[in-house]
């Protein structure tokens, strides 16, 4: 058992903090894994592991070396001011990004066979075919070629998409055309059938999802949002659908979550809601992701690559 207990700090409610608990400890029974409420000690602790802890949680313990989010969106950590300068690490784990993939490819398999059409036409009892179309005249364009897009992206091509991606720096992946930078934007999404956004959310991509993108969409378009609320204009994207310039929206993440009852979403008759579980992570897989992490530190002392603060993500 080491010296340094490891500190779980979150604002779970209590129930699943202990089942984290359970997992994390189950994954490396070598560590003592102790709650906020259990430290008897701050200085002996180097490592924490957190899920929105509350706001000034970590700020008296001065000898952390690193932060380890339970969760892959960082966006609010690194907004904390009261967090410690020092490496903090989001959740890698293959297990979410094969989650994730398989929303994707739900939400865009879903608007490409006509289920949202299908959808409306039931509420109304009309038996209405439409003309089958081939994946490979469908064009999605995937924002955001990280951890959860380049796995997302390889599932589409795998369909059969015609896929283009687009990153801040430069990426050369199979089968997918590949774009980079405020310039390489407008080509990327160019007549896209479908858009799908997984990036993080920076200073860079908030409002991304607005009239300024979609007007170079295919006609009849959809958007899927996966990526954080925050990203998309809402009064535009209602535009686009209002006026039948957009066909449907596949939504996962809100500005306000839940999404508040009274929401114009909720009963949008263009907009799939989703109660943010695009990629949930899994206490399982993901406390052996950070058994690992942990191991490797205790062993040689190195700590997993963490966030880029300036570029937030
Ligand atoms: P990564 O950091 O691995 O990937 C982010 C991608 O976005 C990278 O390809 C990055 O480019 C690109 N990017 C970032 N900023 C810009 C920019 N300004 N212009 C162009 N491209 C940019 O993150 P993940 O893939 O792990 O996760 C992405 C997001 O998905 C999370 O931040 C979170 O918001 C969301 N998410 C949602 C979940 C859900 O359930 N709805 C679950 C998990 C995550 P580059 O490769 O050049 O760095
Ligand atoms: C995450 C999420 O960031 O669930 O992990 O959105």
């Amino acid at each position: 058992m080491n010296d340094s207990p490891i500190l779980l700090a979150t604002s779970l409610a209590a129930p699943l903090e202990k089942i984290w608990l359970q997992h994390l400890q189950a994954a490396m029974p070598e560590e003592k894994i102790i709650t906020l409420d259990q430290v008897q000690d701050a200085s002996a602790i180097e490592i924490a592991l957190i899920a929105n802890p509350p706001a000034g949680a970590l700020g008296h313990f001065s000898n952390l070396k690193w932060i380890q989010s339970l969760w892959a969106g960082v966006e609010n950590l690194l907004a904390d001011k009261t967090l410690p300068d020092i490496p903090i690490c989001r959740l890698i784990d293959p297990d979410l990004s094969q989650a994730m993939a398989e929303t994707v490819v739900a939400a865009v398999m879903g608007v490409h066979r006509y289920f949202d059409i299908f959808k409306a036409q039931q509420q109304k009892k009309i038996w209405a075919q439409l003309p089958s179309r081939s994946t490979r005249d469908c064009q999605v364009t995937v924002l955001g070629l990280g951890e959860m897009g380049r796995v997302s992206a390889a599932s589409l091509v795998s369909l059969g998409f015609v896929v283009k991606g687009w990153s801040r720096s430069k990426k050369t992946l199979k089968n997918i055309e590949t774009y980079q930078g405020a310039d390489g934007l407008r080509e990327a999404v160019d007549r896209a059938d479908i858009l799908v956004n997984l990036l993080p959310l920076t200073d860079q991509t908030k409002g991304i999802l607005s009239r300024n993108l979609y007007q170079y969409l295919a006609p009849d378009a959809c958007l899927v949002n996966l990526g954080r609320g925050a990203h998309l204009i809402e009064a535009d994207l209602l535009e686009y659908l209002d006026k039948s310039r957009m066909r449907h929206a596949v939504l996962d993440v809100f500005s306000i979550e839940p999404l508040p009852e009274d929401h114009v979403f909720w009963e949008h008759p263009r907009v799939t809601v989703l109660p943010h579980i695009a990629a949930t992570t899994n206490p399982v897989s993901a406390s052996s992701v950070i058994a690992k992490n942990i191991r490797l530190y205790r062993q040689n002392g190195m700590i997993p690559v963490g966030c880029n603060r300036s570029l937030g993500y």
